[in-house]
């Protein structure tokens, strides 16, 4: 047939196997040859049943997601479906690893499904943006029922084979050789005789309670977050249950491709593509073999060092925490107990998991007991004299070849390394509070951090379910370097006019989770202070709070009002009246702030920022940069990243306005870098960068 797809026939069952790594992906380079082998099945009455099976490490992992954006090319996953539904012999689908989106679809298309014990199936276009677009919200339903099917596809979630044979998602579970046991299969159903119905034809799981089905899509689509797909795919299905099966399948082809032709889907998948694209490190190709992790140390049982344990440990890592001293270990230990033992009362693990995870976790107050760590992780003050201390004894324990790692979030890696006599073991390791909850970590590269420690930091952060972004030594990084060059035009535009519910107010309409006055509120005034401060910095309205003892949340206002302990931000008179004050005490006249305004003094100098760090090599692509932000600051996914949105919103639109700022501010966060104005001047995007 081709070399992606062969046809053998025996005894009476014709075995296509497909052959399209790395993840068998339906990319026209498979349909065509597969079209072609379904209709040799179907014509040829030497074939009894088929059976369809794939080569490699997995079954149809999808549509090639590069295809889309592109002119469609025939036949389509659709037609190859209705192909296959119109074979009357018993088709087989024969799954193992991941059948996703139009892989499972196919599946779907099939009269039956055998699997391996270790497969997974599931929808998961909803993580792209998309619904699935060939059939899955229609036939889903008709086979394990809307609610379940509604479940799947909305949260996106791949089930493993105990659940897909509970819920007759699939038929039968292979012992061994699964292939054989398929065509086994496929002997049995024609010995049985016809006829073969279609999942099309069944509708017996249909007859379900509208209004319980509504009540189920408002819980499933709860945490939307804004998102449109999750919505509609909660539609399609609702569909399968009101409309004829045909009605039912066309609308889902019209809303998949609305979807398809979205910004949010090309957001998304942009994503997709640029977290895979940022593990890909120059000079640390699949060659290099990362170093080992059996055992970790982390250093300071404090809020980050607690995390990070947690981290380690929820991916199967055995840790040791180290403290100063047995009361600190015991308060840091006794926080990570507690924050388990909420997860289990939220339903999140399971009491036994808590006590697997816990187990993984011990205590030292020595030195010495890490000596034998494979890596080590120190979550100490942030301030450099501490952490020189502490890479200076731990050079002086730990075995030869064990990793050296800082969860540093802005110090000079190199300096710290150079504390040690071993440079090329020591890497930053930034990790997001709380750590074992954010899913960015920041590899911090070291002039002298060798190439395998690199692979070890991003193997380790695979093993552990962290995305990884390799980035270079500046002040703040990526994410915090670009977050300091918006910091101080916040407290500008209060004092130029805006009010903090304003501020605020813009980055929620924009898809950010909270604005910067609720996030510093949330995070504690008083870290911020101390950070300035050690800077020699100052910010007039905040400090003034701190002064005031209004650290935020927890002391019950900041910006805000928090009345009674609730989390509900309320505007607070003092506050108003202490931004007036200090505008006058500036000589500032302060005028009406529009959301424009706010947008472009916030957004756009991160986005200069971001050039920036694209011109100096501290971020290798742009698109790392926007990996950082959806990852570690929540930048809404439907937009992409900063460096995404800014290509679409227009690069010469945001060199113009950073020109207008820079002019009225004399600022040196809106002065456009010279990466900026090259791509405002071409018309290239960050992604002509490549
Ligand atoms: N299309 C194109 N390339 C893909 C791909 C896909 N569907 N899936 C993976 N790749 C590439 C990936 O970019 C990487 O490339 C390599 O394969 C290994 O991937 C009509 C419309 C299958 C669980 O959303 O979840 O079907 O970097 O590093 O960690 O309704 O890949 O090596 O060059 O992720 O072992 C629906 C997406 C599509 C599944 C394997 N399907 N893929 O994980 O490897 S839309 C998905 C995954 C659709 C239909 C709709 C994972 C994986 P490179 P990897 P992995």
């Amino acid at each position: 047939m081709s070399d992606t797809v062969s046809f053998t026939l025996e005894n009476g069952v014709a075995l296509i196997v497909l052959d399209n790594p790395p993840v068998n992906a339906l990319g026209h380079a498979l349909r065509a040859p597969l079209f072609a082998a379904l209709e040799k099945a179907r014509d040829d009455e030497a074939v009894e049943a088929v059976v369809i099976a794939c080569a490699g490490r997995t079954f149809i992992a999808g549509a090639d997601i590069s295809e889309f954006g592109k002119p469609p090319l025939e036949p389509s996953l659709p037609d190859l479906i209705a192909l296959l539904e119109s074979i009357d012999k018993p088709t087989v689908a024969a799954i193992h690893g991941t059948a996703l989106g139009g892989g499972f679809e196919l599946a779907l298309g099939c009269h039956y499904r055998v699997a391996e014990k270790s497969a997974k199936v599931g929808l998961p276009e909803v993580n792209l943006g998309l619904i699935p677009g060939a059939g899955g919200t229609v036939r889903l339903p008709r086979l394990i029922g809307p609610e379940a099917a509604l479940g799947m596809i909305v949260s996106g979630k791949p089930i493993g084979m105990e659940k897909a044979l509970a819920l007759g998602a699939v038929d039968r579970l292979a012992e061994g050789d699964l292939r054989a046991e398929a065509i086994a299969f496929a002997r049995e159903k024609v010995a049985q005789g016809g006829p073969y119905p279609h999942i099309r034809e069944r509708a017996e799981k249909l007859a379900v309670d509208l209004d319980a089905f509504d009540a189920a899509v408002a819980e499933a689509t709860k945490k939307a977050r804004g998102l449109t797909a999750p919505l509609k795919v909660a539609e399609a299905v609702r569909n399968a249950i009101t409309m004829p099966f045909d009605d039912a399948l066309a609308r889902e082809r019209d809303i998949f491709i609305e979807r398809r032709d979205s910004t949010e889907s090309a957001a998304q998948r942009h994503l997709f593509f640029a977290t895979r694209e940022a593990t890909k490190v120059a000079g640390v190709g699949r060659d290099v073999e990362p170093r080992p992790i059996r055992k970790a140390g982390v250093i300071g049982a404090g809020t980050m060092g607690g995390g990070i344990a947690m981290a380690l440990a929820n991916g199967g890592i055995s840790v040791i925490v180290l403290e100063m001293n047995e009361e600190a270990l015991a308060r840091g230990l006794g926080q990570v107990e507690k924050i388990y033992s909420g997860s289990v009362t939220r339903g999140s693990i399971s009491a036994a998991e808590k006590e697997a995870r816990l187990s993984r976790i011990s205590g030292t107050t020595d030195y010495a007991a890490l000596a034998d760590c494979d890596i080590v992780i120190e979550a100490v003050f942030e301030e450099m004299g501490v952490k020189r201390q502490v890479f200076s004894a731990l050079d002086r324990v730990m075995k030869p070849g064990a990793v050296l790692a800082s969860n540093t979030s802005y110090l000079d890696l190199n300096e710290i390394a150079a504390t040690t006599e071993r440079p090329q073991d020591v890497v930053g390791l930034h990790f997001f509070s709380p750590a074992h909850v954010m899913r960015l970590l920041e590899i911090v590269r070291g002039e002298r951090t060798a190439a395998d420690v690199l692979a070890t930091a991003l193997a380790l952060a695979r093993a552990i379910g962290k995305v990884p972004v390799v980035v270079g030594v500046c002040n703040g990084f990526v994410g915090n370097r670009m977050l300091a060059a918006r910091r101080d035009e916040n407290e500008d535009l209060l004092l130029s006019g805006a009010t903090p519910e304003q501020v605020d107010k813009v980055f929620t309409d924009f898809g950010w989770p909270m604005g910067p006055f609720q996030m510093v509120d949330l995070a504690g005034l008083d870290i911020s202070w101390k950070h300035r401060q050690s800077l020699g910095l100052s910010a007039p309205i905040a400090d003034t709070l701190c002064e005031a003892g209004r650290f935020g949340q927890k002391a019950g206002r900041g910006f805000y009002l928090y009345e009674d302990g609730s989390r509900a931000p309320k505007p607070d008179p003092f506050v108003t009246e202490l931004i007036e004050r200090k505008a006058a005490e500036l000589g500032i006249e302060r005028r009406a702030v529009g959301a424009e305004e706010i947008t472009e003094r916030t957004l756009y100098p991160m986005i200069n920022e971001g050039a920036r760090i694209i011109e100096e090599g501290i971020a290798a692509r742009a698109s790392d940069i926007d990996v950082v932000w959806v990852n570690g600051y929540g930048f809404p996914v439907a937009k992409g990243g900063p460096m995404f949105w800014a290509e679409r919103h227009g690069i010469d639109r945001i060199v113009d306005r950073l020109e207008h700022w820079h002019g009225v501010t004399g600022k040196e966060v809106f002065k456009p870098a010279p990466l900026l104005r090259q791509l405002a001047l071409t018309g290239g995007g960050f992604s002509s960068l490549a």
